[in-house]
């Protein structure tokens, strides 16, 4: 019997197809979760899957589930996905790969009338990335009950637009779904993704065996200070927001400076009100994504980051919020062992990788058996227009997804 493969020109007709909703022209999209965009991309796929006869689900959250069904209906389904949004601007490949790939997966099973016990579904996760609405990975994490329904739903983005109206919105647009119940179980999850890196590019090795995810904390700093006028209010009586700020910025950026550059310390987003040039700085708000593989180590610059802003000399008020707080996971031994004979049953090449970067297959790695293939991305960059995979290397991919999948319902 020849060896089950994916359709490769359709696996490119639908990245293309994708790549349409949000287009910047210079390469990239701009699709925010939930904003028009990222709903025509979810209904062009629902309605893909819905012309081939898989059924549609849709969780409190906002999470899509395309199910092919399986022999027995009552056991949990075997699942892969990743997500729709994307940065603002962002690149073609972050989430929208694993999307298309664990799709073309579901079509190639069916082309081939590939029988499996338990149900196959493609999971479309609801704001990975956390642009628009914080914290990143929200729709995954609140299925795995890591964050709370109401407070993502509660959640605002810089316009004060609120995330539940969006998504209320947002579904009227999708056509007939059916409700499932937050946190519905998995068999299994294995998620494709680009690699965000440039560690497989520069080994020429096609395939990444992903052994687990770093760890990540998010955090939202406020600082409040009073208005004055820029020109008649001396230094020693300002409550200077912007300032403090910078300092604190300062000496969090000397706080999490290693020697082996390993703590990954981000300020994102910074907003400077009332914004007028001649009006001091009443309040500041700044966004820190933290990030380190050793679960310690994080812990112990996270209580840093509140000392700092506790001790931090200013006559303005700190509060720092945690928005996320997620340690390091490592993948199951089965799904890699799985991957690394799957992608050799294809003849490629494969490297074990940690991935620096954050995923929804972080909060399925303690629900169930979780895994994550990487493929290579052109000088590693990723939320940047720029970034770009080589069809091949999607192609491959999705093949040992196809594999792996097929392994695993097997199991
Ligand atoms: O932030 C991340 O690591 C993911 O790409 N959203
Ligand atoms: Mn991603
Ligand atoms: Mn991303
Ligand atoms: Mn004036």
């Amino acid at each position: 019997m020849t060896a089950l493969r994916i359709n490769g020109a359709r696996l490119l007709e639908r990245h293309k197809l994708m790549a349409g909703f949000g287009e910047t022209g210079n390469g990239g999209v701009i699709r925010p979760a939930l904003s028009d965009e990222e709903t025509s991309a979810r209904l062009a796929l629902l309605n893909l899957a819905r012309e081939r006869g898989f059924a549609c689900s849709v969780d409190p959250i906002g999470n899509l589930f395309i199910r092919r069904k399986g022999a027995d209906e009552g056991r949990a389904p075997l699942r892969m996905g990743s997500h729709l949004d994307s940065q603002i601007p962002g690149g073609n490949f972050d989430g929208v790969y694993g999307v298309i790939a664990g799709f073309e997966v579901l079509e190639t099973l069916e082309d081939h009338k590939v029988a499996s016990d338990a149900p196959i579904e493609v999971v479309v996760w609801n704001n990975e990335e956390g642009a628009r609405f914080s914290p990143t990975t929200m729709g995954s994490a609140v299925h795995a009950g890591q964050l709370s329904l109401d407070k993502a739903l509660g959640s605002f983005d810089q316009d004060g637009n609120r995330l539940g109206d969006e998504l209320a919105r947002s579904l009227t647009q999708l056509g007939p779904l059916k409700s499932i119940e937050l946190g519905s179980e998995s068999l299994a999850y294995v998620e494709a993704h680009i690699e965000q890196g440039p560690i497989l590019e520069q080994n020429e090795i096609p395939i990444g065996v992903v052994t687990g995810i770093q760890g990540i904390v998010q955090f939202e700093v406020r600082i409040t200070g009073e208005e004055a006028h820029a020109g008649t209010t001396p230094r020693s009586r300002r409550k200077d927001a912007f300032w403090a700020a910078l300092d604190l910025t300062a000496q969090l950026r000397s706080v999490t400076a290693d020697k082996d550059d390993a703590i990954r310390f981000t300020v994102g987003r910074l907003t400077v009100l009332p914004g007028s040039p001649n009006t001091v700085p009443a309040k500041v708000a700044f966004t820190i994504d933290l990030r380190h593989p050793d679960e310690a180590l994080l812990a112990s610059v996270h209580t840093q980051i509140y000392q700092a802003a506790e001790t931090l000399q200013t006559p303005c008020e700190i509060s720092v919020i945690t928005t996320l707080n997620s340690p390091p996971v490592c993948f199951a031994a089965k799904v890699i062992s799985s991957i690394e004979r799957q992608a050799a049953e294809v003849g490629l090449d494969t490297a074990r990788i940690a991935s620096g970067a954050t995923h929804d297959a972080k909060f399925m790695a303690p629900l169930c058996p979780t895994g994550m293939i990487f493929i290579p991305c052109r000088d590693g960059i990723s939320h940047n227009e720029n970034e770009w995979a080589d069809p091949e290397h999607m192609i491959a991919g999705a093949n040992t997804l196809l594999g792996v999948i097929t392994e695993l319902t097997r199991a």
